[in-house]
């Protein structure tokens, strides 16, 4: 894998580089539609060299490439969108139809639908960091099983050290990046919250519906650091949450699945809001903890999470999975 040296963190100049090019972008265009890299006309990713494909997925159409954009390195993840059911008479009356194969009642065709019918989502991270690209790898997984003493004396050393920036998020809350795509605020210091699209929901149909709620408390890391104290806090994401969905997007409480991750990739608490039924990464039980659960767990030991063991997968080359087996805990 090419070495990967650029970052945010310890190399602002070449992201502003970045931004200030997308941004010029906008400007040369007149047509901005939104935040970096989603403007319509310039086409932001011409230049791009692939890499590496770190991962694809023939099922969920999808595909995690790792190059370099402007000599700086980028993660590029492009998705076919789901189609909707909306959009059906426009594409059977548009599309054209080449016959693949007939077989008795059986046929097949290749379709090719107008190009607003087919779009692709197109996610970039640049600069990337070596973090990052390891995100997106595919890769084993292994269960590890966290007592509290592990999580002192080994995660949280190391998650203090080596975990993702969550510049993103002070953005968010401070309205300098996607105040426009916020659904909901609850602006109270301690038990607000900024309710908006997450980055993977490309907002066009409701089945894969995915929000993020972010605290405005930026003390909490995880799940880990909850206590009865944060009940409150809890409560209000979870009751506004849900009333806010049901009135932008009509779909009730009973249609959502409301969770937190442990380990999250972004140490700043956040909740997960997605629709149930749609297999949304890092739903499984091994990683998501339902937003209720977590309420009455709290109610019954109100230091349930400061003091359970909790497992949760590690990706094979995670640091922290290293640390894990050096610790002779795995
Ligand atoms: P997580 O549990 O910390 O990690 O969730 P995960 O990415 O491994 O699930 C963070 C959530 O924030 C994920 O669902 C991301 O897709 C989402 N997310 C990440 N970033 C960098 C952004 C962003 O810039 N904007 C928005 N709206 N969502 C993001």
């Amino acid at each position: 894998m090419a070495d990967i040296s650029t970052n945010r963190e310890n190399n602002p100049e070449a992201f502003d580089e970045f931004t200030q090019r997308t941004k010029k972008t906008k400007t040369n265009h007149g047509d901005e539609q939104g935040e970096n890299g989603r403007e319509s006309g310039k086409n932001v990713l011409s230049g791009f060299q692939t890499t590496t494909v770190l991962s694809d997925s023939a099922r969920e159409k999808t595909i995690f490439v790792h190059g370099k954009l402007a000599d700086q390195n980028a993660v590029v993840i492009l998705e076919k969108t789901p189609i909707r059911e909306g959009a059906l008479s426009e594409i059977f009356a548009a599309s054209t139809l080449e016959l693949d194969m007939r077989n008795d009642i059986y046929c097949t065709y290749r379709l090719r639908s107008p190009p607003h019918l087919n779009e692709m989502k197109a996610t970039v991270v640049c600069p990337a960091t070596e973090k990052h690209v390891q995100k997106y790898q595919r890769q084993e997984s292994f269960l590890v099983e966290e007592t509290t003493d592990d999580y002192q004396s080994i995660t949280l050393p190391f998650i203090q050290k080596q975990s993702f920036s969550v510049q993103w998020v002070y953005n968010i809350l401070e309205k300098k990046a996607e105040s426009e795509r916020i659904v909901f605020e609850d602006p109270d210091p301690k038990l607000g919250f900024v309710l908006l699209p997450d980055f993977k929901w490309d907002q066009k149909q409701t089945d894969n519906l995915y929000l993020i709620a972010i605290t405005h408390q930026r003390n909490i890391k995880s799940l880990r650091d909850l206590t009865s104290e944060h009940i409150p806090l809890l409560q209000n994401i979870f009751q506004k949450g849900k009333e806010a969905i049901q009135q932008h997007y009509s779909l009730p409480g009973s249609k959502l699945r409301v969770y937190l991750h442990y380990q999250p990739s972004y140490y700043h608490l956040h909740v997960h809001f997605t629709k149930l039924g749609y297999d949304a990464p890092g739903c499984g039980v091994e990683r998501a903890h339902l937003l209720t659960d977590v309420i009455q767990n709290l109610h019954s030991d109100p230091h349930y999470y400061k003091t359970r063991t909790l497992s949760f997968p590690l990706r094979a080359d995670d640091g922290l999975l290293a640390q894990f087996k050096e610790a002779g805990k795995l």
